[in-house]
Formats: structure tokens, C-alpha cells, sequence
């Protein structure tokens, strides 16, 4: 998403009704006064909760932790810092970018949810992350640049938000041409574009198993950091390459479900 677009919020206060597994239901301030934490992401489609994947991670956490948080969907990022959504906003203090939001989190809540990883599972953690933000562009590259996808996207998304003027999401494909440019994919044929981001998709799935989670039981936050990009295709109603590959990966459908299932009401 580009900053040009118009701003526009529709707002949720998220609170946890059930799964609770990691303490920390409210935030409380030394003083012990609580503190009502914003978070600020993309509007959502196709019933996920945020059509990016950064953003989507950060909420799939604090649900996961049981932190009740006030959700905003925002197109304009001035407000944000560095300019990129997601943010995270805890009275005076507001954060930028997903990893740091969630150790934020995780600092300032005391929050177990990695507690039990090994130095090899947290690194582990690490290298995912990274290849989820080397995937991130393929995926953003079939809804903005590639013209098979990019109608569908679009329409979807302004069905979704009719509030949403067609020419701001010109603007952004405009500007997400440019930033695929830079950053390097946009130079890429698509075929290519599209193997990159099944060899990410690859090693993800083969990281997951026939039942529970990447680490055990229970999800850790690289469980939500994999539903962060997976969701973003599986549940979206357009034929990529990417969606292909997940619906041909039992595991990776299996896992995003039912993270779906524990984070979305
Ligand atoms: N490293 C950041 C990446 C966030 C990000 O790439 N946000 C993009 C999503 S499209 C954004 O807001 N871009 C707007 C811009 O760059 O102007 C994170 O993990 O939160």
C-alpha cells in the first residue's frame, strides 16, 4: 500500500474471550494504572483480518497472548513511524515495524509465548521471519503489478471497501510498481517472481508437520508470523501461483486454519 491513499479507519477493540494460554490479558502500567494499546494496520479482505502480512503477524500475536488491544485500519501511514503500517501505539510510546512491536510486546508483558524455544528454535525463528519478508514481495508483486491479478485484487478490495476511490488504488499500483523497481523483484519476469516465492513458501511448509505447530504443541510467534503470509493467499479468492502452491501443501493449509481458528472470532 502507498501513503497516498486516502485514510479511512473502521475500528474493532479486540478482546479475548477464550484461549488464553500466555497470562497477560491487559497491559498495566507500573503505576498500575492499564493502558489501552492501538493497534494500527490495512483494512482486512476476505474475512482475514489485515490484507498485509506484517500487520496480520502483529495481530495474530496479541491474540495468541490474549492482549486486548484496540484495532484500526488505516490506509495512510503519516501518523506511522518510518511511514509503514503496521504500528503499535501504548499511551506516549508508538512503535514501528512488526518484529519490534512484538518484542515490545513480549518486554513490557512479560509474555511466555517463546519462553520454552531453544537458542536453535528462536534462531530458527529468525531465518523464518526473514524468508517471510523475502516472500512478502512475490505475494504484494500478484496483487499490484501482475495485470492476471491485479483486477481481481482490486475489485475485491473495493468491494470490501467501497470507501476506497479506484484512483487510490491506481495510485498505489503506481507506486508499488516503483518499489518493486527498487527493491529489485519488479525486474524479474513473473515465472521468476513466482518461483522465489514458492522456494520461501517450500521450506516453510516443510518446517511444519502433520499436526500442532512449528515448535511443539502450541504456537509460538513464528506460527503467527506464518499465518501472517499464508492467510493473505490461502483465504484469498484469486488463482496466483502462490495460492497454487499452498493449496498443494496440505501442511501449510492445515496450519493457517487453524491459526485462523484460534485468532479470528
Ligand atoms: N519491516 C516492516 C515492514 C512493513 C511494511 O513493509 N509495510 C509496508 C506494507 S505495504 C508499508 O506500509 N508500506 C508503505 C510505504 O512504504 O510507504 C514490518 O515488519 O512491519
Amino acid at each position: 500500500m502507498g501513503r497516498k491513499l486516502i485514510g479511512h479507519s473502521c475500528d474493532t477493540i479486540v478482546h479475548w474471550p477464550g484461549y488464553y494460554p500466555f497470562g497477560a490479558g491487559r497491559i498495566m502500567s507500573s503505576s498500575g494504572e492499564s493502558s489501552m494499546l492501538t493497534l494500527y494496520s490495512y483494512p482486512d479482505l476476505f474475512g482475514v483480518p489485515d490484507n498485509n502480512p506484517f500487520g496480520l503477524k502483529v495481530y495474530a500475536f496479541m491474540r495468541l497472548c490474549g492482549l486486548v488491544f484496540e484495532h484500526k485500519h488505516i490506509l495512510d501511514t503519516k501518523a506511522a513511524p518510518r511511514g509503514q503500517l503496521p504500528y503499535l501505539v501504548d499511551g506516549e510510546t508508538s512503535i514501528g515495524d512488526s518484529d519490534a512491536i512484538i518484542d515490545y510486546l513480549k518486554r513490557e508483558n512479560n509474555l511466555g509465548i517463546d519462553r520454552a524455544l531453544s537458542t536453535g528454535q528462536a534462531n530458527l525463528d529468525f531465518f523464518v521471519r526473514r524468508t517471510l519478508d523475502d516472500l512478502y514481495w512475490p505475494m504484494s508483486f500478484s496483487r499490484w503489478r501482475d495485470e492476471r491479478f491485479r483486477p481481481a485484487f482490486c475489485t475485491a478490495f473495493m468491494a470490501a471497501h467501497p470507501e476506497v476511490a479506484a484512483s487510490a488504488l491506481e495510485a498505489a499500483s503506481e507506486y508499488n510498481r516503483l518499489r518493486y523497481h527498487y527493491q529489485g523483484i519488479g525486474r524479474y519476469e513473473p515465472d521468476q517472481v513466482y518461483e522465489r516465492g514458492i522456494a520461501d513458501l517450500r521450506v516453510v511448509a516443510d518446517l511444519i508437520g502433520d499436526s500442532g505447530f512449528v515448535f511443539g504443541p502450541e504456537p509460538a510467534t513464528v506460527d503467527a508470523a506464518i499465518y501472517g503470509c499464508v492467510a493473505n493467499i490461502y483465504y484469498y479468492d484469486i488463482d496466483t501461483p502462490l495460492k497454487r502452491y499452498v493449496l498443494s501443501r496440505p501442511t501449510l493449509v492445515r496450519h493457517c486454519v487453524a491459526i485462523h481458528e484460534r485468532v479470528v472470532s
